[in-house]
């Protein structure tokens, strides 16, 4: 299966993915754990372009420099590990290019669609992590480290990103699960893998 984590900022999708990658190795299932923007040499070269710096980008090169990392990204390495059998765990896929660049910077979200169409590639299963905008941002606070160009945006914008998420979510109800991300980790993780066993029985 082709498993997406998705949400806002510190929603604990990279939390989660480990956990849930962890969870399949220890049913001796092969596994790849990866994540955008990057997960390929040229893929990660883009993301160091896109979350460091000031670059003010054009809303459509910034989510064109998404869609080329990712590009790379399923050429280079999703596609193969699924064509080797493996399961593959990834750490945001294109709902985040419609998520910030569409809900919360305002690029055009038909472009972005068009652009979805293009990759060609569907998840099997797509889990997003939802957490209120103030809890995300205190678990981000307590981490510490740096913030990225992302999360140095203000808090009306990462409120859209997370409207978006739900949006989204509410679209595609035969790929997305919905879940609250306020529990604590292992009762999200629980829930997770109780959305994946579903998700695996009926792919
Ligand atoms: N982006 C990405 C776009 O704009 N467009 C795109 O197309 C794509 C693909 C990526 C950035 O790029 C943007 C979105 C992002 O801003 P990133 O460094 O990969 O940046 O960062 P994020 O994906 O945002 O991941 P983070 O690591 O910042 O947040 P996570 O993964 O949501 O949270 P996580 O797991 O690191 O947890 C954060 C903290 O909370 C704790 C953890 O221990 C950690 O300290 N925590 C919990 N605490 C209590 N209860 C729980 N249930 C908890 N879960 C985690």
């Amino acid at each position: 299966m082709f498993i997406t984590l998705e949400g806002g900022e510190g929603a604990g999708k990279s939390t989660q993915a480990a956990l849930l990658a962890d969870a399949l190795c220890a049913r001796g299932l092969p596994v790849l754990r990866t994540r955008e923007p990057g997960g390929a040499p040229g893929a990660e070269l883009l993301r160091g372009l896109l979350l460091g710096g000031t670059t003010d980008w054009s809303q459509r090169a910034e989510t064109l420099l998404h869609f080329a990392a990712r590009a790379e990204h399923v050429e280079k390495t999703i596609r193969p590990a699924l064509a080797a059998g493996m399961w593959v765990v990834c750490d945001r896929f294109y709902d985040s290019t419609l998520a910030y660049q569409g809900y919360g910077q305002g690029a055009d979200r038909d472009f972005i669609q068009a652009l979805i169409g293009l990759v060609g590639l569907t998840p099997d299963l797509t889990i997003v992590l939802d957490v209120p905008d103030a809890v995300g941002a205190s678990r981000l606070r307590g981490r510490g480290g740096a913030a990225d160009r992302y999360e140095r945006l203000d808090t009306a914008f990462h409120a859209r990103v997370n409207a978006g998420f739900r949006a989204i979510a509410a679209a595609a109800p035969e790929r997305c699960v919905l879940l609250t991300a306020e529990p604590g980790i292992e009762a999200v993780h629980a829930s997770i893998m109780t959305a994946v066993a579903r998700g695996s029985r009926t792919g």
